[in-house]
Parts: C-alpha cells; sequence; structure tokens
C-alpha cells in the first residue's frame, strides 16, 4: 500500500536521518571553566565595535551546564542526528601539547549521552575558534598551522575515534576566508586579499592532513569537510553576466570543491585571484595530493545563492530573510546537490546547515511562531527531496539551529533557533517550527 504522505505529499525513504546542528563558541558559554584556553572569538567578541551590542560568548546558551537536558531536547523532537563542534581549546588551551582532560572529558560524556539516546553524533572539529595562542604564532597565515590541526585532530582520533561515527574536518573554510581575512568582520577581523588566499590554501591542507591522519589512525567511521555553498546564476542572459558568474561560482565553490575532490584549483579563480609570487609560493608540491586525499562524505552547507552581474556585483532577485545577505531560494539547494553528482561524483552528501533568522518571542500562551522558518525549511526539504528523487545520495539533513546562540558578529540579535533561548533565564521553548520538525522527523512525511 503506498505510504500516506504529508501535506506536500513527500515521503523521505526509512533510511533518511533528520537532525539538528549547533557550534561549540555560538552555544557552551563556560569560556573560562574547566581549563578551556581562549580562543580568537573571545579576543574578537571582546574587542570593542565587533559584535552587535558588545555580546560575547562568554555565557552563550550555558550548553557546558546544560548538555543533558539539550540532548533530552534533540530526542524528543525525534532526530536521530546531531551535529556539534569541539573547542580546539578547551581539548588543547594553547592549541598545541599538553591535553586538557576535562575539557576532553566534557566531549566524551556528550558523545556517550548521544549514543545512549540513539542519537547519531557528527563531529565538527573546527568551527572558527582557533586557540589565541596559535593566533599569536600567526594563525593560518603561518603553514605550521596546518600542522597543529592535523596533530589536534590526531588527539581527537585516539580519544573519541571509536564514539564518533562521522568526523567533520572544518567548517566552511570560506566563511574564514571571505568574512575573517577579506572583509575582517569575523575574527581575526583581517582585512588582506592576499593573506586570505594563502589561508584559504593553509585550510584546506590542514583538511587533507586531517583526512590523512584519520586513515593513519585506522579510522573506522566516515570523515569529510563541511563546505557553504551557494550556487552563482547570471542576473541575466548576457555573455558578460554569464561570465561573472563563473568565476563568481569559482570564488563560491570551485576554489573549495575542486582541490579537494579533483586536486586542482580551479585555473580561472587562480588566474584572477591569486596572480602574484607570495600566494603561489605557499602552494608547494605534494600539498594537492594531500589536500585530495580521498573523502567519505561531503557536508553541504546551504543558505542562499548569489545572483550576478556583468560587471561582478551581486545583485538582488528573491527576497531575503532578516539577514541580508540571505536571498531566499529553495531551488538552489536542489541545484547544489544535483551539480555536486554532475561535477564531482556520486559520493554521499549530508547537509550540515540550512535554516533562516526569524525576530520570535513567546506570546501571551508563550508560543513561539515562527511561521517563515517553518515555511523555509519546508520549501528546503522538498528540495532536498527532489534531488534524492534524481539519484542524490543525500543521507541526512540537519536544520541550523537546534537553539537561538550567539550569532557571531550579530551576537545575539538574530535568533536562527528551532528552540527559543530565553538568555536572561537559559529557560528552552521549542518554537511552532520545532513542533512541525518532529513530526516530519517521526512521519518521513512532508
Ligand atoms: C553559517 O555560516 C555558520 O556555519 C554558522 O555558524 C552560522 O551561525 C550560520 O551560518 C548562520 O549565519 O554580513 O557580509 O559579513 C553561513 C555563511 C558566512 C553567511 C558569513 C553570513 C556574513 C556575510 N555565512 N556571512 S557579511
Amino acid at each position: 500500500a503506498p505510504t500516506q504522505a504529508g501535506p506536500l505529499g513527500l515521503t523521505f525513504p526509512g533510511t533518511f536521518v533528520f537532525g539538528a546542528a549547533t557550534s561549540a563558541y555560538q552555544i557552551e558559554g563556560a569560556a573560562a571553566e574547566d581549563g578551556r584556553g581562549p580562543s580568537i572569538w573571545d579576543t574578537f567578541s571582546h574587542t570593542p565595535n565587533n559584535v552587535r551590542n558588545g555580546d560575547t560568548g562568554d555565557v552563550a546558551a550555558d550548553h557546558y551546564h546544560r548538555w543533558t537536558e539539550d540532548l533530552d531536547l534533540v530526542k524528543s523532537l525525534g532526530l536521530g542526528s546531531y551535529r556539534f563542534s569541539i573547542s580546539w581549546s578547551r581539548v588543547l588551551p594553547t592549541g598545541t601539547g599538553t591535553v586538557n582532560r576535562k575539557g576532553l572529558d566534557f566531549y566524551k560524556r556528550l558523545i556517550e549521552g548521544m549514543r545512549e539516546r540513539g542519537i547519531a553524533p557528527v563531529a565538527t572539529m573546527f568551527h572558527w575558534d582557533l586557540p589565541q595562542a596559535l593566533q599569536d604564532r600567526g594563525g593560518w597565515e603561518n603553514r605550521d598551522c596546518a600542522s597543529w590541526f592535523a596533530d589536534y585532530a590526531q588527539v581527537l582520533y585516539r580519544e573519541l575515534g571509536d564514539l564518533v561515527p562521522t568526523w567533520l574536518t572544518l567548517n566552511e573554510p570560506k566563511t574564514v576566508v571571505q568574512v575573517g581575512y577579506q572583509f575582517g568582520a569575523h575574527a581575526p577581523g583581517r582585512r588582506d586579499t592576499r593573506a586570505s588566499l594563502v589561508v584559504a590554501h593553509h585550510l584546506l591542507l590542514a583538511h587533507g592532513l586531517a583526512v590523512r591522519a584519520y586513515r593513519a589512525a585506522g579510522g573506522t567511521g566516515r570523515i569529510g569537510p563541511a563546505l557553504n555553498l551557494a550556487p552563482a546564476y547570471p542576473v541575466d542572459d548576457s555573455e558578460p553576466a554569464r561570465e561573472a558568474a563563473l568565476l563568481a561560482d569559482g570564488v563560491e565553490n570551485r576554489l573549495y570543491l575542486d582541490p579537494i575532490l579533483k586536486g586542482a584549483y580551479p585555473a580561472d579563480v587562480v588566474a584572477t585571484w591569486a596572480p602574484d609570487e607570495p600566494v603561489r609560493a605557499a602552494i608547494r608540491p605534494g600539498d594537492l595530493a594531500v589536500i585530495a586525499s580521498p573523502v567519505d562524505i561531503l557536508a553541504v552547507q546551504y543558505y542562499n545563492p548569489v545572483f550576478v552581474t556583468a560587471n561582478g556585483d551581486r545583485a538582488q532577485v528573491k527576497p531575503t530573510s532578516e539577514a541580508s545577505w540571505q536571498q531566499i531560494y529553495p531551488e538552489g539547494l536542489f541545484d547544489v546537490l544535483t551539480r555536486i553528482k554532475r561535477d564531482y561524483g556520486d559520493l554521499p552528501i549530508t547537509i550540515t546547515e540550512n535554516g533562516i533568522p526569524v525576530d520570535d518571542a513567546p506570546d501571551a500562551a508563550g508560543k513561539v511562531n515562527d511561521g517563515p522558518r517553518v515555511a523555509f525549511l519546508r520549501d528546503h526539504l522538498a528540495a532536498a527531496h527532489r534531488a534524492l528523487q534524481s539519484g542524490v545520495r543525500l543521507e541526512s539533513y540537519h536544520v541550523w539551529s537546534l537553539l537561538d546562540n550567539f550569532e557571531w558578529a550579530e551576537g545575539y540579535a538574530q535568533r536562527w533557533g528551532i528552540t527559543y533561548v530565553d538568555f536572561a533565564t537559559q529557560k528552552r521553548i521549542p518554537k511552532a517550527s520545532a513542533e512541525w520538525y518532529r513530526t516530519v522527523a517521526t512521519s518521513r512525511r512532508l
């Protein structure tokens, strides 16, 4: 008998997993507890005028103390997967050297807590919170940072490897490159395009070395990168607009996908962006072979497309969410997923982030009605379903985010959670979107 589907008439296969995502600095708080060393986000957020309202992650959603409640929440929403990140400076307070047991034990308990609840852990090793001690040694501009990362990764494999089926190396290297090193709106707040390209290479090298270390450690789970991909469309059919969109695709997507999955930098991006010696010199013989070490899974994060004019500017074509950078275009997710299969091969894919901010708050009855988020998630899940039906090996979907949290330069002013957090009391209230998502996840119907 045909399975009865939800309002859109779509049913996800029994193997498909629904989950939610967070990251360490955005939710944990406890910034100075149990031996955690400072990260560049502590430094950045404590420097005036970097973050809206002077907000910091000192307390955030206090997840470090409330993690059992938060895992109970994941379970109560019927989710099968939870993607979190590990704070490098909790595990290694100065980035290298002695392991901080208490920091490591926090993650051990957290991961065991997931397993007890039947939730599959997806662990990101780096979600932008570089140990400050390593920034003091040059950070990602220093080639050694790639090896420091691989050493840290080895500690994680040794201590937590048996407990974690899915490892993600770097969260969104593109955002570090663009926002951390070109626009300066994220830590470490640099504005230097040449440095940003060297950083891109060192990040990719770090990813590759960590993948190699996983194989050398005999890891039996899966490992891959987490890339935020943005399909680039020309605003019109003119030749110049189409060429500009092609270059934008290079900068947004191929600059990361090509070295990892094809072992080569995209020639058009290199010609346009890195014609000079310092950047070329950063790329040493053998690096690309390391970067292209085979991965088991590709983690895709999708928020928005870019629309490109003839002179290479970005244009607004679709309505935005409350984030000015986010034009809403669900079809872009279908395009991204099918493009990977077409251009890079049939590898397993997990969507590790997708969501929007909504300025929501409890009403008189204590309900949080985030209707725009329900519509956004529904339309993007429908696009993911369409990709599945056209043969993409899409295994799972994680909503960004489980909780309202510290939204980087926007501080607590943007709420991205399916769960409302009252930061004064730390009370959690599942929003309408959470109730809706529970129904989808438990029925598999959309
Ligand atoms: C993700 O980045 C992050 O992985 C996650 O931590 C974050 O909370 C979530 O999205 C929501 O933002 O204002 O011009 O400087 C998504 C990619 C890159 C989108 C940085 C916003 C800022 C553009 N983000 N970008 S700008």
